[in-house]
């Protein structure tokens, strides 16, 4: 099947955090494609991408990069198309340099911004924005969040019998 969301990271070495994301989409049978290209060192090449992103096929588009990240931000300029930005940590500064590239887009041109290292959730927004047309996708995330929910209650349950005796 033709990819209909586009994963994105300003480096290979962003990999294990879209690694994350890439699962998710593959467990939830959403096609994906996945690229490298640098917002600093490619950006003909990152301009190009988001400029064809929607004529190829794609809905929606997660973009990671760490330190001064600007991809996600250079991406949502040269679409329409919902953009969702993972600052990834990087070997300084805990991630806050990522998060405040990524977040604090001027008014205009919105990136929807995760968590630092938010792969999971990235690749779970991505797809409550498909599932806004596709009822069989948003039952499959009704399922999730309720297996999630009794993973949890069930590991309350085994803490109170461990408590209570
Ligand atoms: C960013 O710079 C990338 O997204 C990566 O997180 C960071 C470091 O890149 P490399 O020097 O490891 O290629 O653009």
């Amino acid at each position: 099947m033709s990819p209909i969301v586009s994963i994105i990271m300003g480096s290979t070495s962003d990999l294990p955090v879209m690694e994350k994301a890439a699962q998710l989409l593959n467990d939830l049978h959403v096609p994906f494609e996945m690229n490298a290209l640098s917002a600093h060192r490619t950006p003909e090449a990152v301009e190009e991408f988001a400029k064809n992103a929607r004529s190829r096929g794609i809905k929606v588009i997660i973009a990671a990069a760490g330190m001064a990240a600007h991809l996600a931000g250079a991406i949502a300029a040269n679409t329409t198309l919902p953009v969702i930005g993972i600052p990834c940590k990087g070997p300084c500064l805990d991630g806050i340099d990522a998060l405040l590239s990524t977040v604090m887009m001027p008014s205009g041109i919105p990136v929807a911004t995760v968590a630092v290292n938010g792969g999971v959730n990235a690749a779970l927004l991505s797809a409550q924005i498909l599932a806004v047309e596709d009822a069989e996708l948003a039952a499959k995330l009704d399922a999730r969040r309720a297996a999630d929910a009794a993973k949890v209650l069930e590991k309350d349950a085994a803490l109170q019998a461990e408590l209570n005796g």
